[in-house]
């Protein structure tokens, strides 16, 4: 099916919101400034949401496993006819980088505000994402030519290269199925256990090889493209505060940062978003290294729990930009440079001194903090009870400022206002990790949860 084309002066009059949570809400913020309608979808276990409750209408879409409501494609479609919704947003998670549901979307002639089902397909196949960037001159870490054909070609591969090596699945991301090896011994292990791995979790059992890159920083690109190849770069966010690949931390401009590094890497995602034809919003991923070479990682086609920071440092909502270049909109083409600092704590359900497990229950006791330069994206409330169902996100505390350091001044401040009772949270992990000397030198890599030590209260 082709591109839609839209009127000049075209707008969506309604948009079904496919998620939960705070980002539920926070589109549907943006919908009401745009004077769009809004529909609700939820499962039975999140009757009293917010998001249910700002939406005009609100839709149930089945009982609380996401397999059945949230991941439940035909219940959402059906909730979009009902409704006469004319597009769908999918926030993050759940159906946001599913290219069959952008697909189903396209069917249905309800515009999907993300990528399109070839771009999804494109980046979701983790070799042939590389590929294409590599063709694209986007920097990528030395290893494999696309797939590895069996064992001999991966230890062949591996003697080229020199240890140590990472494994990585194809169908994988975000850290699933990769395997370090410093040996030969390594190398027939991993090779065996993540070809196995990979297969029962994907269906795929395809795997590539790079060259391990010791102590990378996880620094992200965020780029807008419209559907007539303007393509910008809207800075960088510094997501290296991550345990088990899960961000706790993220903030812009990155501590590692330089002016000469934030363009080379600008013109690198823009390249990569060129190199796809993308349309959105979308984030390019990249490793860099102590001495600043840096390398194509992933791409996500999809607007990002982190994309809050941006928007305070470069004063865009960015939820805006995406509903207007999925309309048809034209971007100015112009990059965007931080003007300020901005940080971001990830506030979840989890015990931090008991290995971060989730706390899910009723909130007891809520009072958030405020005041200047201090924003809360958040469904929490005095009262709410987290199902035990879902992501255990519950709320993101976000600072700005002139300088990082008034940045971690504000963040502890608000740290120390908010009270959520009833539940374990983050918030004691966020006050020590605000005190932390290298954290707070900037002196951080992806390593950094691995020895961080939380000091029992
Ligand atoms: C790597 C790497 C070192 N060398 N690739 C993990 C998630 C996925 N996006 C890529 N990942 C890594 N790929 C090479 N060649 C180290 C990681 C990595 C990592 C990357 C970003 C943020 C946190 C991380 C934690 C562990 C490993």
């Amino acid at each position: 099916m082709a591109k839609r084309k839209y009127k000049k002066d075209f707008m969506f009059e309604k948009i079904l919101i496919a998620n939960r949570g705070e980002i539920a809400l926070r589109i549907i913020r943006t919908c009401k400034e745009m004077g769009i309608k809004t529909v609700a979808v939820y499962s039975t276990a999140d009757k009293e949401s917010l998001h249910v409750r700002f939406a005009d209408e609100a839709v149930c879409i089945g009982p609380p496993p996401s397999s059945d409501s949230y991941l439940k494609i035909a219940n959402i479609i059906a909730a979009a006819e009902i409704t006469n919704a004319d597009a769908i947003h999918p926030g993050y998670g759940f159906l946001s980088e599913n290219a069959g549901f952008s697909r189903i979307c396209q069917e249905n002639d309800i515009k999907f505000i993300g990528a399109l089902p070839e771009q999804i397909d494109g980046m979701g196949d983790k070799a042939s994402a590389k590929e294409t960037m590599k063709k694209a001159k986007v920097p990528t870490v030395p290893g494999s030519d696309g797939l590895l054909k069996d064992y001999t070609d991966c230890h062949k591969t591996a003697q080229k290269i020199g240890y140590p090596v990472m494994l990585k699945a194809t169908a994988g991301g975000g850290g699933r199925g990769m395997r370090l090896c410093w040996n030969d011994e390594q190398l027939e292990e991993g090779w065996h256990s993540a070809r196995q791995e990979s297969a029962a979790a994907f269906g795929n059992d395809g795997m590539y090889m790079e060259k391990y890159i010791e102590e990378p920083r996880h620094i992200e690109i965020q780029i807008a493209a419209d559907q007539y190849g303007n393509v910008c770069h809207l800075s960088e966010r510094d997501c290296s505060i991550q345990r088990r690949h899960q961000k706790l931390v993220e903030e812009v401009p990155s501590p590692f940062m330089t002016d000469k590094l934030r363009e080379k890497m600008g013109i690198a995602a823009k390249k990569a978003a060129t190199a796809v034809n993308y349309e959105g919003v979308g984030t390019v991923e990249f490793l860099v290294d102590k001495n600043r070479n840096f390398y194509f990682m992933e791409m996500n086609t999809r607007i990002q729990v982190e994309h809050t920071i941006t928007e305070e440092v470069i004063n865009r909502d960015l939820i805006k930009e995406q509903i207007r270049i999925a309309a048809g909109k034209r971007i100015s083409g112009d990059d965007y440079l931080p003007k300020r600092h901005s940080m971001q704590c990830r506030i979840n359900a989890e015990d931090p001194f008991k290995d971060f497990r989730p706390s899910p229950g009723t909130i007891t006791n809520y009072h958030k903090p405020g005041g200047h330069g201090v924003r809360i994206d958040t469904h929490a409330y005095a009262g709410y009870k987290i199902p035990p169902h879902y992501d255990s996100m519950i709320s993101k505390l976000i600072t700005v400022a002139e300088t990082r350091e008034e940045c971690i001044t504000k963040m502890k401040r608000a740290l120390d206002e908010y009270i959520i009772e009833g539940v374990k949270t983050t918030i004691p992990f966020h006050k020590q990790l605000m005190c932390d000397p290298d954290f707070v030198s900037g002196n951080f890599t992806t390593k950094f949860m691995e020895t961080f030590e939380i000091k029992e209260e």
